[in-house]
């Protein structure tokens, strides 16, 4: 039987002064009967491997040996914590936790230093989600990010998450800038039994999504994902692009797009933190999606995303194949790092 925390009591139990990971493992029996859990389990962790290379390992030797945490360990653990991309404002703010720990002289021991940032790891990445009401038809995902990072992938990964939990679905090929961008969208709606909406390359995406949301409603399918371009002709801003479609979105349905899903690459390192400050501003980003965490060693990003931006990690991508794409579960990522 898979065991589960609720978020409350989850938080309870780390906040526990030194009640650490160690102690919940023993009562977390992951995925012993949900095959598609234990799967996704052990293909996270060993996808993991680079970063937990570069970030977990080189903790381990750090205090290996060690008798206490003194300021040299301090200065060599804060350059740790830089290469592994979590940034400077993380950094800092773990750094400075772990000294107020220890002048408190709750934190004495360097073996256990890596508990105690496992538990302030999962505190950062603990952002709460916006709950979405599948009563309400059609909800309007829109998913947007700078080209390459992984969006039309995705989409089609999300359309088979949503097809095999028996809900309607209907992409929207609103990247009208490269007609491969549709080509690659059609061959996910085959595969999954998803609709798709398209016209020519070159027409305008604000009236692919205006059709979409007609045909939606018409036929009263629950979902609706709609790919974006990530780049455009010089000419066109991208933002403004972005924001006409929103407009027309939401003259059709108030209160839409429920969800506006930034895709960020994590080979991208720092630079996904910028793309996303950019995006948050011209669109008011309510989830993130982190793709390309396999064979990077970068995945500490994910740690300075949720902390700077305070936007929830609603999905990660570990590979390009469907099952590749699951649901962000801060528990579950930072038991496979560690
Ligand atoms: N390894 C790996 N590759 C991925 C992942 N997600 C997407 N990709 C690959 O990244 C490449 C780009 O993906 P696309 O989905 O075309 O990216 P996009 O954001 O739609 O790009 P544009 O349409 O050019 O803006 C493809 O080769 C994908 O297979 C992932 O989680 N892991
Ligand atoms: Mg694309």
């Amino acid at each position: 039987m898979l065991k589960w925390f609720s978020s409350k009591e989850q938080k309870n139990n780390l906040q526990e002064p030194d009640s650490g990971f160690e102690e919940k493992e023993a009562s977390l029996e992951f995925g012993e009967t949900q095959e598609t859990t234990k799967g996704f389990f052990g293909r996270l962790k060993e996808r993991l491997t680079k970063t937990r290379e570069t970030l977990i390992t080189r903790v381990d030797r750090l205090v290996l040996g060690k008798k206490e945490i003194d300021e040299d360990l301090l200065e060599e653990l804060e350059e740790i914590l830089i290469t592994s991309d979590l940034g400077v404002l993380t950094t800092q703010a773990l750094i400075e936790s772990v000294q107020q720990k220890v002048k408190r002289k709750e934190l004495d021991n360097p073996e256990r230093l890596k508990g105690y940032l496992q538990k302030e790891i999962f505190r950062f990445l603990d952002v709460p989600k916006r709950a979405l009401d599948f009563n309400q038809k059609p909800l309007i995902f829109l998913i947007i990010g700078v080209n390459g990072v992984g969006k039309t992938t995705t989409i089609g990964k999300l359309a088979q998450r949503f097809r095999d939990q028996g809900k309607t679905v209907l992409m929207v090929a609103g990247d009208t800038f490269r007609a491969a961008a549709g080509e690659q969208l059609e061959i996910w709606a085959k595969r999954s039994g998803a609709e798709i909406i398209r016209q020519k390359e070159g027409s305008d995406p604000s009236a692919v999504v205006f059709d979409a949301i007609k045909t939606a409603r018409a036929r009263e399918m629950d979902l609706v994902l709609i790919d974006t371009a990530g780049r455009l002709h010089t000419r066109v801003n991208l933002m403004e692009e972005l924001k006409k479609i929103r407009r027309v979105i939401q003259k059709e349905i108030p209160d839409g797009p429920h969800q506006t899903w930034l895709v960020l690459d994590a080979t991208m390192g720092q630079n996904a933190i910028s793309q996303a400050r950019i995006f948050n501003e011209a669109m008011e980003i309510n989830g993130i999606i982190l793709t390309k965490l396999d064979g990077t060693a970068k995945g500490g990003i994910i740690v300075g995303i949720c902390n700077e931006l305070k936007i929830p990690i609603e999905y990660i991508g570990v590979g390009e194949k469907a099952e590749d794409l699951q649901p962000f579960n801060p528990e579950e990522f930072v038991r496979a790092l560690f």
